[in-house]
């Protein structure tokens, strides 16, 4: 699987974090790495998930850089040039998902300034990087947890209304308008983000989007998203923001351990 990373920068961490990340050093930059297939949709980035149960590492990058990802991701980042020397791991500190909730972020690209980490209880270990963007207009996954949380901001242990960031059109098909995941759920009548009609909606929301959907912000205005994904994709990596990160598929990792 080849994915984007996408690097969404801390801004103040939450109050349980802050102990675990007093190994930081001071004025280093800590990032967050959300692995996408949708670069495309980043404009439209809400809030940033992470799974309360999983344990996440901080790894140095650079001097001056680290990432927050799980570690099977970070050992699979250390074989593709992306840390400082090939092969080599430098983990500074854990912490886990639910200490990291409520931590602030400034996502690229996303119209707003500064986004929250928030649960979402669908997050695979084993998947990407154990970090996903939130894009509730366009992921219905993404769609039917930031409603759930805003409904049980209580059970969830957070404040509502960092689950209640506008949400922005980014894209726009023939068959489901402007907000192709608020329309796919509701028409399904999707109504927990558990909801096992997530699957066949998400695969509606790529198809749609990839073959039929058009760009309704950002730079590439107008164009096809088929088109749009590649450019937007280029512009991430080239301003520093994203890169690319590619994944061995489940037998491979399972079989190495
Ligand atoms: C932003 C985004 C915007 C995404 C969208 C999708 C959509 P797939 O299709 O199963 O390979 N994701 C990444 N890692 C995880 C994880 N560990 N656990 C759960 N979900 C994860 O999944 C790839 C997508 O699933 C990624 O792309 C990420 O969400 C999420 F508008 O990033 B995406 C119709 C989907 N739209």
């Amino acid at each position: 699987q080849e994915y984007t990373g996408i690097k969404l920068r801390v801004l103040e961490w939450s109050d349980a974090a802050k102990t675990p990340v007093e190994k930081v050093p001071d004025n280093s930059n800590v990032y967050f790495v959300a692995a996408t297939l949708r670069p495309e949709t980043m404009y439209g980035q809400t809030c940033c998930f992470v799974g309360k149960d999983i344990t996440y590492g901080v790894f140095k990058v650079s001097d001056k850089d680290y990432f927050v990802v799980s570690d099977r991701a970070a050992r699979n980042m250390a074989f593709q040039d992306i840390f400082a020397s090939w092969g080599d791991l430098e983990k500074i500190t854990e912490v886990r998902g639910a200490d990291l909730i409520g931590t602030t972020v400034k996502a690229p690209l996303s119209i707003h300034e500064s986004i929250r980490i928030l649960p979402m209880e669908t997050v695979k270990s084993t998947k990407g990087t154990g970090v996903v963007s939130c894009v509730p207009s366009d992921s219905p996954d993404d769609y039917a947890t930031v409603t759930e949380l805003a409904r049980k901001a209580d059970y969830y242990g957070i404040k509502k209304e960092w689950a209640e960031l506008e949400i922005l059109p980014i894209i726009e098909s023939p068959k489901y308008g402007n907000l192709i995941a608020k329309a796919l759920v509701e028409q399904m009548k999707i109504n927990s983000s558990k909801d096992a009609k997530l699957v066949e909606a998400k695969e509606e929301a790529y198809k749609e989007g990839f073959y039929h959907g058009k760009m309704l912000y950002g730079e590439f205005k107008g164009q096809p998203v088929s088109e749009a994904k590649e450019l937007v994709k280029e512009k991430l990596i080239k301003s520093g923001d994203a890169f690319n990160y590619a994944e061995p598929d489940g037998l491979v990792i399972s079989r190495s351990g």
